[in-house]
């Protein structure tokens, strides 16, 4: 299955003090094996020339790791660009790239220009001097440009640890208010091990399960509670979760808690429910309450009202939620690879 998270297992990239470090080490342990027939003042010009270009050849390597291993942004699944931009900042981001790319040309004039000067000296505590103003220079120039490393760290560091998810795999995404019950739902269905607590905002990220339907795998996923406020009021947890819903989604199950104990009426959730039918249109939408367990009869009656044909399930004794995968299942066109539909009643997990 071809699983993604395309920041996830990028190589490690140093911060400008670092590659300076490194590449001096790396430099000052190249040995010269030279005879001594030599003259000392060639015998210091090979070995500097060769220090310095084994100091830029580590300096380069490490900027250009951290610029061309870095997944092109205008490639990644969408998921990842919104989250990207939400999380980051594209446009700073690209431009911290394009900075640190840029100073490759600039590093290799000092060194071209500096070997020059070394190759024509006659003086070798001069040469010496050369190499060390090359590397200085070299040095501030990387420093310089410590900020862009940084951003790129920092945007590593955030990015990889968003989940991997297979764009082409049929996904089902949970939504709703904070507290309602999502991951209760979740975790009884897929692989996914979401924290669940009494409290709202516990689930802080996008969280992927798996279940299997026959040998066919399906994505479930658990998103973080969104308020109902507007899009520019919501913060980048609740973004993510909108991000889930708008470039993973084949089917969406919108849970309500109906009992209100989530600490949000009711009126409030549809209000939610409606804006997310009216964001996504085409997506076979589901609305499901739960706790029905502890929902008074007449609120519960009361919302079946205000939301009708409700799929009514109890998430945490795990009541009604096989019969809501199958149906939503049943809105994911499973195709075999000659073209038969797979059963959706062979859940393994379901
Ligand atoms: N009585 C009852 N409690 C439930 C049910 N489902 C979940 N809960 C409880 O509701 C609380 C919230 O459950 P979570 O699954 O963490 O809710 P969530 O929607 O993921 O919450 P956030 O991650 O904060 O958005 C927990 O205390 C659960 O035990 C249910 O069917 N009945
Ligand atoms: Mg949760």
């Amino acid at each position: 299955m071809r699983t993604l998270n395309p920041f996830a297992n990028l190589p490690t990239i140093m911060r400008a003090e670092e590659i300076i470090e490194y590449a001096h080490t790396r430099s000052k342990k190249l040995s010269m094996k030279s005879s001594r027939m030599i003259p000392k003042l060639e015998r210091v010009r090979i070995r500097e020339i060769a220090r310095l270009q084994e100091f830029t050849r580590q300096v380069k390597t490490k900027l250009k790791e951290a610029v061309e291993e870095f997944p092109s942004l205008d490639h990644v699944h969408p998921f990842y660009h919104e989250l990207a931009q939400t999380l980051i900042g594209i446009d700073r981001l690209k431009q911290a790239l394009g900075a640190v790319y840029n100073c490759i040309g600039p590093i290799d004039s000092i060194t071209q220009k500096h070997i020059e000067a070394m190759k024509l000296s006659e003086d070798y505590r001069q040469i010496k001097r050369s190499r060390s103003a090359a590397k200085g220079r070299i040095a501030s120039l990387l420093r310089s440009t410590a900020e862009n490393l940084d951003l790129i760290i920092e945007a590593k560091t955030t990015l990889s640890k968003l989940p991997g998810i297979s764009p082409d795999t049929p996904t089902i995404v949970c939504a709703g208010f904070p507290n309602v019950g999502k991951s209760t739902f979740v975790r009884a269905v897929s692989t996914a091990n979401p924290e669940i607590a009494y409290y709202p905002f516990t689930t802080k990220e996008v969280i992927v399960g798996h279940l299997f339907v026959g040998d066919r795998r399906v994505q479930v996923i658990d998103t973080p509670g969104i308020l109902d406020r507007p899009m520019s009021k919501r913060n980048d947890i609740e973004r993510a979760a909108i991000a889930a819903l708008k470039y993973l989604a084949h089917v969406i199950i919108f849970m309500f808690d109906p009992s209100e104990a989530c600490g949000w009426s009711m009126d409030e959730q549809i209000r939610l429910y409606k804006e997310v039918q009216r964001m996504f249109p085409l997506n076979p939408l589901f609305p499901v309450f739960n706790k029905v367990d502890i929902t008074p009869p007449e609120r519960l009656e009361a919302a079946r009202k205000q939301i009708r044909g409700a799929i009514e399930i109890v998430a945490v004794e795990g009541e009604g939620v096989k019969d809501l995968i199958h149906l939503a299942l049943d809105e994911i066109d499973f195709e075999e690879p000659d073209g038969e539909p797979v059963s959706t009643q062979s859940s393994d997990h379901v």
